[in-house]
């Protein structure tokens, strides 16, 4: 079967092309990506003459482009997407753009080009904010607070109006949050690593107490291989690896991983709107779908950890370019006005 993949280029999508070249032999794989700041040749340098891969560099966007890749598909995995929450908060044209429109237009184009398959790479995000207890499932309603989760959940029940309205085969999977290789270091976790491996302040918004519930991304790429295998059209399943963690927490873990001091912790002013708490109900996805975590958190973010410390390069490139003036944007003023104690 050839799978378009949308963002292949992102964290994410490279961890699928990733996975799916080395153990899915019945799958070809073409990927539009449009190459913007978040995606990345680099990260599938090494596959791009492989013979069950096609890179076509595009906007999801653009009819045309769309229309041309997913020509001879007969399954698409859509993942292009602006992904930063605080990025949208200082601009969120670009995530309705890309987010809505381009979902609507991508949608259309494989409705047209009669795809069997299309599966939507939702987030939970989309459900909103918990208090301190409770859990997400597939049919808790729908609370977006910023714009970024309020563009996915655009992009999220188009793909369910269309299966209601045409027929259009669309699952919606909603994931927590993910770490582990190739993650653009704007997100907690390798900016947290990056600073740290260089002494510099961890930027910690608030009082560190908002609660996520990661993910290592390969345990994501299974289940959205899962739900593309096994999934029901029309359906929408929760993809969480069960580990709440405060910020704090993980901030805490990364620094005993890396034997820095405590004193690098500083907290900054809140993002806006600041979500507090996510945990996710996989109980549909591992029942109905086999579907099951299988990375121990401490594990993952001790290879999480490794792995940047082994892929400098890597991340070097990205925080000397146009990545500094975005760092200054979002941390300049924050980390001036900071508490002289960092503790
Ligand atoms: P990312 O920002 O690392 O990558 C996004 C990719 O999409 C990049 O390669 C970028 O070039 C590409 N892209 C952006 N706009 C495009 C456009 N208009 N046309 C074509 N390509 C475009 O994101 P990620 O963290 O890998 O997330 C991938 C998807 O998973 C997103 O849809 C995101 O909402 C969802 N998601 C992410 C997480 C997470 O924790 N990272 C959790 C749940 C869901
Ligand atoms: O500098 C920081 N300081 C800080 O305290 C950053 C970048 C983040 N944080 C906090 C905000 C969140 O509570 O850490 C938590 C995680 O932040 P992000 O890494 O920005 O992720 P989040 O906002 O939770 O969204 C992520 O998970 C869901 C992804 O970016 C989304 O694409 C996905 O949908």
């Amino acid at each position: 079967m050839r799978v378009l993949l949308t963002g292949g280029c992102g964290f994410i999508g490279a961890n699928f092309v990733r996975h799916v070249l080395a153990q899915r032999e019945d799958l070809e794989l073409v990927n539009l990506d449009a190459l913007t700041y978040a995606g990345n040749p680099a990260n599938l340098a090494d596959l791009a003459d492989h013979p069950r891969y096609r890179f076509i560099k595009g906007d999801v966007a653009d009819r045309v482009a769309a229309a041309e890749a997913v020509r001879g598909c007969q399954a698409v995995v859509h993942m292009a997407a602006e992904s930063h929450v605080d990025r949208s908060i200082e601009g969120p044209a670009e995530f309705i753009r890309t987010n809505v429109v381009g979902t609507q237009v991508l949608l259309d184009a494989a409705r047209d080009a009669g795809v069997s398959r299309f599966v939507l790479v939702s987030t939970d995000e989309v459900y909103g904010s918990l208090g301190p207890t409770g859990y997400f499932t597939e049919t808790t309603p729908l609370a977006p607070s910023s714009p970024y989760s309020a563009s996915k959940a655009a992009a999220d029940l188009l793909a369910l109006a269309y299966h209601h309205t045409f027929g259009f085969p669309a699952i919606v999977t909603r994931c927590s949050n993910n770490y582990g290789p190739y993650q653009f270091p704007e997100k907690l976790i390798p900016l947290f690593i990056t600073n740290a491996d260089a002494n510099r302040p961890l930027p910690l918004y608030g009082d560190g107490r908002n609660v996520r519930d990661w993910i290592h991304v390969e345990d994501h790429v299974r289940g959205l291989l899962a739900v593309l295998d096994r999934g029901r059209p029309g359906e929408v399943y929760n993809i969480g690896g069960g580990n709440e963690r405060t910020n704090l927490e993980i901030t805490q873990t990364i620094l005993a991983a890396l034997g820095k001091p405590a004193s690098l912790i500083t907290f900054v002013a809140d993002r806006l709107g600041h979500d507090r708490r996510y945990a996710i109900d996989a109980t549909k996805t591992r029942g109905e779908l086999g579907w099951r975590p299988t990375i121990d958190f401490k594990e993952g973010v001790a290879a999480t950890v490794r792995w940047y410390l082994e892929h400098r390069t890597w991340w070097e490139e990205i925080k000397s370019g146009a990545y500094r003036d975005y760092y200054e944007r979002m941390y300049g003023d924050r980390l001036r006005r900071a508490p002289a104690d960092r503790t």
